[in-house]
């Protein structure tokens, strides 16, 4: 039998954290505030090369209920543990884990003056429907839930201008507090995405279009393959592809979003990486044009193809990832690849809607039969929308959720 991950409500997630926040505060919190987690369709490892990148929001998401304080302390409470320490003692590497991401969102709008710099601290409880270290982006989700907790609470704009600021300093706290060396793709979907549509993400100028993709009108759906590979992008492999790509472009003298041929670089390493990022730009641009015109399923030979470029040209796969891949394509999947990060964590598959259940099965059989970690599964129906406040019982009336 398959495992498969359900995405949770966000009132039965804001119930949830509403009452661990009485329980560990013995107060109410101001509110509750939900952001998705993602999968990115195409376009991988070229948001920090300008590159174009077609993220989805995930109906899987973390909600934070937040409390304001006013003594300069942060009280941080997940799943995962607890953390309290000072706002202003918050430094790179200070604190580490999960909680670096919620104290990076303080320290980064400090930093950007999107919070005051007076601002007086605050308590936050996590529940989460992301499963963490799946390359599903859950860090993104808990970073951009706190932003906008946070832009809210202040009256901050939390117009598409206001997110995509939020978004910036989301990065930073990823980049110089959690010192994990991300791009700004997962912040920018789980910010800005539009239900029904994929985020196209142009992180030359951090410009962002809907792309309508209605899956179930479509008669399609995406089969979410989490491997459980344990996936970590603070380890150094991430950040050697980051200078990779940096060095590339240096020796062409143009960013890679600029180029198509890299012929030029000697060094047949480089010249490798350097070709996945231009091809993979590519392909994002024929995914549109294909989609454009209505061509859905037609997007599966471009998502192997971007799978292959990845585990061979950017040595970011690993075998779970190529068995999760090989199985969906030979159980009729049109198209297969990993997503996120790579060295671990999750597959996309695009299928038939009603062809779960089968690919899975002859997926996991695939992982069974070479001695790997047995993966669980997502089904991704409809593209989600972006963060939100989560609307207390009283708010949105008798017969709804939390509190
Ligand atoms: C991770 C990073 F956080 C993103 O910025 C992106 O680089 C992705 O890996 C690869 O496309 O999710």
């Amino acid at each position: 039998m398959s495992e498969w991950v359900e995405p949770v409500t966000d009132s039965a997630l804001a119930s949830a954290a509403v009452d661990r926040f009485r329980s560990e505060f013995g107060a109410e919190p101001a509110g509750v505030w939900a952001a998705p987690g993602r999968v990115n369709l195409i376009g991988e490892h070229v948001d920090y090369a300008q590159g174009l990148s077609l993220p989805i929001a995930l109906p899987h998401s973390t909600v934070v209920a937040v409390g304001r304080r006013s003594d300069g302390i942060l009280r941080c409470r997940s799943g995962l543990g607890a953390w309290t320490g000072r706002v202003d003692e918050i430094t790179p590497g200070n604190p580490t884990g999960w909680a670096a991401y919620l104290a990076g969102v303080v320290w980064a709008q400090r930093r950007e003056g999107l919070l005051d710099s007076g601002f007086g601290g605050g308590d936050v409880v996590v529940e989460s429907s992301v499963p963490i270290g799946a390359g599903l982006s859950s860090s993104a989700a808990l970073e951009c839930a706190l932003a906008l907790a946070l832009a809210d609470l202040t009256g901050a704009p939390t117009d598409d201008a206001g997110r995509a600021a939020l978004a910036r300093s989301c990065v930073r706290a990823e980049n110089e507090i959690a010192l994990a060396p991300t791009g700004g793709m997962d912040q920018a979907v789980s910010l800005r995405a539009e239900a029904g549509h994929a985020l196209l993400v142009d992180s030359r100028d951090g410009a962002v279009a809907p792309v309508r993709f209605d899956l179930a009108g479509e008669g399609l759906a995406l089969l979410v393959i989490d491997t459980r590979a344990p996936h970590q992008l603070v380890d150094g492999q991430y950040a050697q592809r980051r200078v990779s790509v940096e060095e590339a472009a240096a020796t062409l003298g143009a960013s890679l979003r600029e180029v198509d041929d890299v012929s030029a670089l000697a060094d047949p390493v480089l010249r490798r990486r350097a070709r996945h990022v231009v091809s993979e730009i590519g392909r994002v641009r024929e995914v549109l044009s294909l989609m454009d015109s209505g061509r859905h399923r037609e997007i599966g030979p471009l998502l192997t193809a971007s799978h292959v470029s990845l585990r061979d040209d950017y040595e970011v796969s690993c075998p779970e990832l190529d068995c999760a891949v090989d199985a969906a394509l030979a159980a009729g999947a049109y198209g297969a690849r990993m997503t996120g990060g790579g060295f671990g964590g999750s597959a996309i598959a695009l299928i038939d809607a009603g062809a779960a259940e089968q690919v899975a099965a002859e997926v996991l059989g695939a992982a069974r039969s070479r001695g790997l970690t047995e993966p669980r599964f997502l089904t991704l129906n409809a593209c989600a929308g972006p963060a939100r406040r989560v609307p207390s019982h009283a708010e949105r009336g008798p017969a709804a959720g939390f509190a």
